[in-house]
């Protein structure tokens, strides 16, 4: 199909509730959306790069911007594109800028299959109609406050709870949790608020049977985790360090850990997120489905990206209502209370209606461009 015209529209969105982090407070969810157009069909990508700053990652909705607008959108428009796959090559000569790429493919990979006539799982090799879903919260100003709010989320039919820790907020709030929820899934998240000096009180969350401890170290730092791993009974989770197949190689090559948060954004799109799921399936590595507070749009994505065999864990994945008050796409994602899973989408590609109104409403910048 070729690809006609391409829109980008940023939007800023206001979270039902502050999301804190190691790295920073969230108030409002920034996000660039993509949608790319043939043939009389749509679509959808998002792009996931921080809208507070390079904080997470080195992209941000004005890195994406600037990359997508003067380097991928102009290798793209007017290409004839029959598989998805084939368009990492078409952004071979740009470094980098993962985010930005991913939100270009994605919506290449939503366009054919909605061709296709096919969900987004389907194409994607998908083998299960719905997946295991979490919740992650983030830092409370009060253990009392997080075990509330873990509380509500448990009483809401989460079955696997992550929380967000940094030094001086880890093992109480996790021994207190854990006591008041001796069988539940629990683990923790650390967006590389620690280094190997504090090898001792990580050992400390050893008796609390976590189910992984995420990316406890330097956000680029894979052989730090390998010494790590060697000196924890708990099982280490990459998310920061895995950009791409190289890494995911290092990981598993140097031992540094047993689990795999797989972001499509961050490994810049499906087609490398298939060839990671597959290397690390090959090589006995788990993997789940990380979120980033993603809208309608990027949530969907993830929902279908879940189904592939591989996704063994539960993904960070939760109810519309946990993120917006209202979103830019119908219908909302809700949780299956009796075995906390959320189903999948049956319609062709990402399968979630998107409302143009609802992105003017949220619109803060937009392009447009066709191909000549
Ligand atoms: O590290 O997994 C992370 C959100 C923003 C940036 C990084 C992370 C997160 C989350 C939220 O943990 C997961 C979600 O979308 O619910
Ligand atoms: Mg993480």
């Amino acid at each position: 199909m070729k690809i006609e015209r391409i829109e980008l529209h940023t939007i800023k969105l206001p979270l039902v509730h502050p999301f804190r982090t190691s790295f920073g407070e969230e108030t409002e969810k920034g996000a660039v959306l993509t949608a790319v157009y043939s043939q009389g069909l749509t679509g959808w990508g998002e792009c996931v790069a921080g809208s507070d700053g390079p904080l997470y990652s080195s992209e941000t909705i004005e890195t994406a911007w600037y990359v997508l607008t003067n380097f991928l959108i102009p290798r793209l428009l007017g290409q004839d594109i029959s598989d998805p796959q084939t368009i990492p090559a078409l952004f071979k000569a740009i470094r980098g800028h993962a985010m930005a790429k991913a939100s270009l493919e994605n919506a290449v990979w939503d366009l054919l299959a909605k061709a296709q006539d096919k969900s987004l799982s389907a194409v994607l090799g998908g083998v299960r109609d719905r997946v295991e879903v979490g919740v992650s919260i983030g830092i409370q100003p009060t253990i009392e406050a997080l075990l509330a709010r873990v509380n509500k989320f448990v009483a809401e039919g989460y079955g696997r709870i992550k929380v967000k820790i940094e030094p001086g907020w880890e093992v109480e709030p996790l021994r207190r949790i854990r006591q008041g929820h001796p069988q539940i899934r629990l683990m923790a998240d650390a967006n590389s608020a620690f280094t190997l000096a504090d090898t001792p009180l990580l050992q400390q969350l050893d008796p609390l049977k976590l189910l992984m401890i995420e990316q406890p170290l330097g956000y680029d730092d894979i052989a730090d985790h390998a010494r790590l791993q060697r000196q924890l009974a708990t099982p280490l989770c990459l998310d920061e360090s895995i950009h791409g197949l190289a890494d995911a190689q290092a990981m598993i090559d140097l031992q540094a850990g047993k689990i795999i948060n797989m972001k499509v954004g961050r490994v810049g799109g499906f087609t490398n997120a298939l060839k990671i799921h597959d290397m690390a399936q090959a090589a006995g590595i788990a993997m789940w489905c990380g979120g980033m507070l993603e809208t309608g749009i990027g949530r969907a994505a993830n929902v279908h990206l879940a189904t592939l065999p591989n996704f063994i864990l539960p993904g960070d994945i939760s109810a519309t209502d946990r993120y917006f008050h209202e979103d830019i796409a119908d219908p909302p994602f809700v949780l299956n209370v009796a075995d906390s899973t959320m189903t999948v989408p049956a319609g062709a590609g990402i399968g979630v209606e998107v409302r143009p109104e609802r992105i003017e409403k949220a619109r803060v910048r937009y392009y447009n461009s066709s191909a000549r």
